[in-house]
């Protein structure tokens, strides 16, 4: 297998696309060939217009991640950081306070909105910031389009009973600490591929889900139109891990999001919400922990090749392995 596409979010989309290069790089993936190349789709319905900047954080943490900017502790933003301008504009009562933007990432965001502003569309804008870091995969926007997750949340003070706040402000200010009532991703249904999409899905050799967020990461990215289409026809086989082990995420707010939209917790429910391509779905295959290994032949029998194997991603190698992992089961799906 030569081309690779994976669709991705934030932080576990990064990790997992750390640990596949590696093991591309090293050849412990059999079935990869040594000079195998990865396609990124990444999640944009995170990005945010904020002191009049466009941030973009599904993009830029595979790009930093990849280009070695990254923040490995915060898993996010850039490396050797500082908050100078957070400050400031915190000490001129500027809201957001609550959203954290370095003096080194802002240079990013400051670069992609002068390029927007003056008509470049967000793949050739993030072709060229890829240009400084090289990733060493192909990043693709999953649409060039202004597309944005919201969060319905409950609030007595409002006459609906409720309030909408954008998908930075629950996540980042609200940890995620209330139900979401609801999650609405403005623009989806209106907008586009963008270049290169489809191509990466129908002409790729293997296609892969990581364990990003199957409602806000991956889920977004089937929201848009013509996607899962592709992943319906593409020859290639469609691989997931799953981003819920033991019953809850590993990080992030999956969890809350599945619990939004009524999906069960777990490895076996997020299969099944993501469907098998034997029956209108996008998997093939579906790997799960070791720790759910009670639920491989219920997966099995919704039509989805299932293995249980480790799933954490605590270093290059065990995710390297997971990937090989997934391989051998696309092989066995097909
Ligand atoms: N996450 C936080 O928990 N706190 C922040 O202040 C924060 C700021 C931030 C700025 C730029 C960026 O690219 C990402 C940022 N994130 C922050 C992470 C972001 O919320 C997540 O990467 C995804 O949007 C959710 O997976």
């Amino acid at each position: 297998m030569k081309k690779i596409t994976v669709l991705s979010g934030g932080m576990g989309g990064a990790r997992f696309l750390q640990g596949l290069l590696h093991g591309i790089a090293n050849g412990t993936v059999p079935g990869l060939d040594a000079d195998a190349h990865v396609t990124v789709i990444a999640n944009t319905a995170d990005d945010i217009w904020v002191h009049g900047m466009k941030v973009c954080p599904d993009l830029d943490t595979v790009m930093y991640t990849l280009g070695d900017g990254i923040d490995t502790d915060r898993g996010w933003g850039r490396r050797a950081e500082t908050w100078h301008v957070k400050e400031e504009l915190a000490a001129y009562g500027v809201e957001p306070t609550w959203f954290g933007l370095g003096d080194r990432d802002i240079a990013t965001h400051l670069v992609r909105t002068q390029m927007l502003d003056a008509g470049y569309p967000l793949s050739q804008v993030t072709a060229a910031l890829c240009d400084r870091w090289n990733p060493g995969v192909t990043l693709l926007p999953m649409t060039d389009d202004r597309v944005e997750t919201h969060v319905a949340i409950a609030d007595e003070e409002s006459p609906s009973g409720r309030r909408v706040v954008h998908f930075q402000e629950y996540w980042v200010r609200l940890r995620a600490a209330v139900p979401a009532e609801m999650v609405v991703v403005v623009g989806l249904d209106e907008s586009s591929p963008g270049p290169g999409v489809i191509d990466a899905i129908t002409d790729a050799d293997l296609v892969v889900l990581p364990p990003s967020n199957p409602v806000v990461s991956v889920g977004t990215i089937l929201g848009v139109p013509r996607v899962r289409e592709a992943l319906q026809s593409t020859p290639a086989p469609v691989v997931g891990l799953s981003p819920i082990v033991g019953g809850t995420h590993v990080r992030g707010m999956a969890e809350q999001m599945l619990t939004s939209i009524g999906v069960e917790v777990s490895a076996a429910g997020v299969a099944r919400h993501y469907g098998s391509r034997t029956a209108g779905g996008v998997l093939d295959g579906w790997l799960i922990d070791s720790r759910d290994h009670d639920a491989v032949e219920e997966i099995r029998a919704a039509g989805i090749a299932c293995d249980a194997v480790p799933l954490m991603m605590t270093d290059h190698d065990a995710t390297a392995a997971m990937a090989a992992a997934a391989v051998a089961l696309a092989r066995n799906a097909r």
